[in-house]
């Protein structure tokens, strides 16, 4: 880690808007947290940091939705966030959150040196605004007909359906989302980043000075610089953030993406209020940020550029972001329910967080996306987990009990003690610390399970409960070095599967160990006590795969019976405006039906006659699905008389009736609430 003293971790702060799941996990919280529990055991002075991202516009919106305030969505998240990370042992040393006081303060006062500085530019722009809710619309907010899928609901930065990215302008029908009402633009105030300033050094900086970075990372970078940098707005007008220190920016918040990083700094505040700045303003202090792929930009160029502008911070030694990981082969989404969520599956698999944590690392999506299946979560449970770490260790213990009372043997024929064996741990040791070093943790993970294997075979090899029968020495030697081995993977494994190595060190009776002492090769005395053997690693099932499965399964029915239904329920979009003018050419009039028959030939047609109070007239309707010709006679209905006369069906139609029509077709006559005259006006 070169000349580095302390390492300072950050790993994005998760949106209290939903409780985290296996998606969060294997991108971006097991890696920091493999890395961090690393590098403590390497005796390096680390800090980890996250917390909450409790603002933006999603939060708003869920808080309508439900009927409350967007602090009790942001409540209710960030406690469950907390205790998931919190037994999964991801072991932060602060997890706070963005609304805290210690956060607006510091978001606020970045704000301001910036604005006193001169370091933004001001610029008004024209936004859409929704004069009936009275507030200006985010794009998210904006909601109409996809134009790629025909979707209806898409909103204005995206189409849930299809996936493509929008802008409210190409949407069909735009209209809110809190009102329903037509889009108008109006003039707006705000603060802009003017990162294309800063493309020459961040192109020098990543580009040049940091070639190392993973080839996703510095790849989307590349794209971003090529592609030129243009001025970011840092202020929306929202009610749910931190306020706009400025004056006159009353009803403006500073932009999620601006506060949310700061949630570092003011975290790491919270936590060392004397000794923060040591953390984030010196030169040997070595800051990594773990974040998924969808935040590359904000934290590789963004940030930076802020603290940049801010002056005296350190930048980012390296930002390995994973990409995304896929569940059952579909893209993991919270709105349509695919996903699990940590919560649930410790409810489901109670105690069993290392072997998420396991297959989440042996599969992470760390160069491209992947695949989370059951299956392979079984497999990868019971023949790896289960039949070689598991089986090697429980042996290695048993036998120890049965033929040496539960203490270490003696290596009493140190001659026989397999030295190839012993010489394989260095190696692996090595390779893990590599591998850590540069951010490969499925290879780092592939290394320590190496060992188990090689355990494992040296056991099932060497058979010590064969040659107890006829050499008790060499039975001794082969359980020492088994149980060598087994402290080995204690350690090595400690990073990756924190719980387990717990329960190891527990059988052995060790404390914590630290990282130097792999590839010792005594470090379990002769002599010394260990605990009866604990089951390491439960088999999984069938049953329980096929719950989950089922559980799923279930989760994607019921999702499209409610989109079905939201679809049927879902008002057709708003027409484009007109005026008064278009109304009143319209002679629209209440009416009685005299007679009526069914069209012949025909489904869906009825024959009328009615009294206009002007005339007898006669019409042809498209309600014959809905009403049988008697249910019609002496109908009180309204009309639109003077609508052009058209033929239908051979039948000179004159005029209209007025019906009411749900999306599903379903129609119903438009009926005045008490008997009028007929002939009365409408208007
Ligand atoms: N809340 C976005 C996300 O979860 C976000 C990260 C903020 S890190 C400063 O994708
Ligand atoms: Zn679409």
């Amino acid at each position: 880690m070169s000349d580095y003293k302390r390492i300072l971790v950050t790993s994005a702060l998760p949106y209290a808007n939903g409780p985290v799941h296996i998606g969060h996990l294997a991108g971006v919280y097991v890696p920091a947290d493999i890395y961090v529990r690393y590098q403590r055991m390497r005796g390096r002075e680390v800090l980890f940091v996250c917390g909450s991202d409790e603002h933006g516009v999603p939060i708003t919106i869920k808080a309508r939705q439900q009927g409350c305030t967007p602090q009790d969505i942001v409540d209710k998240y960030h406690s469950i966030i907390k205790k998931s990370f919190a037994d999964f042992g991801i072991d932060f040393d602060i997890y706070s959150r963005t609304t805290s006081k210690i956060h607006h303060e510091t978001a606020s006062e970045f704000f301001r040196k910036l604005y006193d500085e001169g370091k933004f530019i001001e610029k008004e722009s024209e936004q859409y605004y929704d004069e009936e809710a009275k507030t200006f619309l985010a794009d998210r907010y904006i909601v109409g007909t996809c134009p790629k899928c025909g979707a209806e609901g898409a909103y204005g930065d995206q189409c849930e359906k299809c996936g493509s990215t929008l802008s409210p302008d190409e949407l069909i029908n735009p209209h809110s989302a809190i009102s329903g009402s037509p889009l108008v633009k109006r003039k707006t105030k705000h603060w802009y980043l003017p990162l294309d300033r800063d493309e020459a050094w961040l192109r020098q900086w990543i580009l040049e000075d940091h070639k190392e970075w993973k080839t996703n990372v510095y790849g989307q970078c590349k794209s971003w610089l090529d592609g030129g940098l243009m001025p970011r707005a840092v202020s929306r007008d929202l009610d749910w953030g931190v306020p706009v220190p400025v004056e006159g920016a009353e009803g403006k918040v500073l932009y999620v993406w601006f506060d949310a990083p700061i949630g570092y700094i003011s975290n790491t505040k919270e936590l060392l209020p004397d000794s923060w700045e040591q953390w984030w303003k010196s030169k040997d202090t070595k800051l990594v940020h773990f974040i998924g792929k969808d935040n590359i930009v904000f934290h590789c160029i963004v940030f930076p550029s802020m603290l940049k502008a801010y002056g005296d911070f350190i930048l980012p030694d390296n930002v390995p972001a994973n990409e995304f990981l896929n569940l059952e082969g579909d893209k993991i989404s919270t709105s349509r329910n695919w996903a699990v969520w940590l919560n649930e599956y410790l409810e489901d698999f109670p105690g069993m967080q290392d072997v998420l944590r396991y297959v989440l690392t042996a599969n992470a999506p760390e160069t491209k996306d992947n695949d989370f299946t059951w299956k392979d979560f079984q497999t990868r449970n019971n023949s790896e987990l289960v039949a070689i770490y598991g089986n090697f260790v429980n042996r290695a213990v048993v036998l120890t009990h049965k033929y040496f009372e539960g203490k270490v043997p003696a290596n009493a024929k140190p001659e026989l003690i397999d030295a190839e064996t012993m010489a394989q741990i260095l190696p692996i040791k090595e390779a893990i610390e590599d591998y850590i070093e540069h951010y490969k943790f499925r290879e780092a993970l592939k290394e320590a399970m190496n060992l188990a294997r090689i355990g494992n075979k040296y056991i099932s090899d060497t058979e010590p409960w064969k040659v107890a029968k006829t050499d008790l020495d060499r039975t001794a030697t082969i359980l020492y070095t088994s149980l060598q081995i087994c402290a080995h993977l204690a350690i090595a494994f400690a990073p990756f599967l924190p719980f387990s190595s717990a329960k190891l060190e527990q059988m052995l009776c060790l404390d914590c160990l630290s990282w130097d002492v792999l590839g010792h090769s005594e470090i379990l005395p002769t002599g010394h006590q260990i605990a009866p053997a604990q089951l390491m690693f439960a088999k999984i099932e069938d049953a329980q795969i096929e719950a989950q499965i089922a559980k799923l399964q279930a989760t994607k029915a019921a999702h499209e019976a409610a989109a079905k239904a939201a679809a049927v329920a879902a008002p057709a979009a708003p027409k484009a405006e007109c005026v008064f003018e278009d109304f009143e050419k319209m002679d629209i009039r209440t009416a009685t039906v005299l007679e009526a028959e069914k069209v012949p030939n025909t489904d869906k047609l009825l024959h009328l006659k009615i009294d206009t109070g002007l005339d007898q007239r006669e019409l042809v309707s498209g309600i014959a699905q809905y009403y049988t010709p008697e249910e019609m006679v002496g109908k009180q209905i309204c009309i639109l008389a003077n609508l052009k006369p058209r033929k239908i069906k051979g039948i000179v139609s004159q005029g209209m009736i007025l019906m009411a029509q749900q999306p599903d077709g379903k129609m119903r006559i438009i009926t005045p609430e008490e008997r009028l005259m007929n002939g009365a006006t409408i208007g």
